[in-house]
């Protein structure tokens, strides 16, 4: 590996000369772009607890109204990245948002693809075009590029979800932008989950010819979610990772372009290493507490806490309960890596 020229040991006449044309010499900064062995990173491992981030969440409700916000969400912020920067990590952005009963978040569609995992309360939907999609507790919820949607609480006490976007990417292409839109009119039927996506295996007829939807499937209940992961925990033995996929239910692959969404299992008392990855992550707790190990960090977490897991970092998982089992919900931006033809796994 030889040293490389600087750009001290060039001519400053020669550098001028360069620059006046918006040109510039590759090799001084080499290095910096492709690094030997492994990725640059300023992402760092970062915890955000729920309980301390909810009363200020809660306090934005009092301090601005819905009109003033569109979104009332608080940003979940990487600060190796910057905090004005709105990224948890490279490729995924992060928010809590709150809506209050009787609230309307108005309707819109814009370039990047959003999800929700609901976090707490009742009463609160989202409607994505046309179909009103109920918001309970651990549903993923997806609103995928271009399509519209609003959210609106007809129960009482605060609603709360966790946003994922791919934002920090659409962003940075120079590409994200919204269209405000009228209030849909929901057709009142229960959603896909409830009536065409049924049972895994099973598919609208219909859907069997070529034009199929991009994005068939809207809500994963998590009440069938949950119970997916404790018949696969009873089938399989301690050691065997307890992981499940979000998948569109006609392809077989992931729900959406960029990130990826999956939920974990640890069985009582169980410690799991997932081999160290070219992705970056987000981890959630649905149910359980414990700790999470990232690049020797390690965070004590519970109920609704999030953790960020830079690229080609090492993790490690423990459930900090002997009797219970505990449930995460993990976002990455491996279907994007996959789709580039880098993405890697290290044993
Ligand atoms: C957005 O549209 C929502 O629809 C939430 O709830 C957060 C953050 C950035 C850009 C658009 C929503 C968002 C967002």
């Amino acid at each position: 590996m030889s040293e490389l020229g600087t750009i001290e040991e060039l001519p400053k006449d020669y550098v001028t000369a360069l620059t006046d044309l918006n040109v510039g010499p590759l090799w001084p900064s080499l290095r910096a772009f492709l690094p030997f062995g492994q990725p640059d990173r300023e992402t760092v491992p970062t915890f955000w607890r729920y309980q301390d981030i909810r009363p200020l969440l809660l306090q934005a409700g009092e301090l601005t109204p819905i009109e003033k916000a569109e979104r009332r969400v608080l940003m979940l912020c990487n600060p190796g990245l910057g905090l004005e920067n709105a990224q948890a990590t490279p490729s995924i952005y992060l928010g809590y948002q709150l809506i209050l009963p009787g609230e309307v978040a108005p309707n819109h569609r814009h370039t990047p693809s959003a999800i929700r995992f609901v976090v707490e309360g009742e009463g609160g939907y989202t409607t994505v075009e046309g179909e009103k999609l109920p918001m309970e507790r651990g549903d993923l919820i997806l609103t995928p590029s271009g399509l519209w949607h609003e959210h609106g609480h007809t129960g009482s006490g605060p609603v709360i979800w966790l946003d994922a976007l791919d934002l920090p990417l659409v962003y940075r292409m120079e590409a994200s932008y919204a269209v405000e839109g009228p209030p849909q009119s929901p057709k009142n039927i229960p959603d896909s989950s409830q009536r065409l996506y049924r049972r895994a295996g099973l598919t609208p007829y219909k859907a069997l010819d070529r034009n199929r939807s991009k994005y068939p499937l809207l809500r994963y209940p998590w009440k069938e979610v949950r119970q997916n992961l404790l018949d696969l925990a009873s089938g399989s033995g301690p050691g065997e990772a307890v992981h499940l996929a979000y998948i569109n239910p006609e392809t077989g692959d992931e729900c959406l372009p960029i990130l990826g969404f999956s939920a974990l299992m640890l069985r009582p008392g169980e410690e799991v290493a997932p081999a160290r990855r070219s992705c970056s992550a987000v981890l959630h707790a649905i149910e359980g507490r414990g700790q999470t190990e990232v690049d020797g960090a390690t965070f004590d977490w519970a109920e609704h806490d999030t953790v960020a897991v830079p690229t080609y970092a090492n993790f490690k998982i423990r459930n900090g309960s002997s009797k219970e089992p505990a449930f995460l919900f993990m976002v990455d931006d491996a279907p994007m890596q996959r789709k580039l033809g880098f993405y890697e796994e290290f044993s």
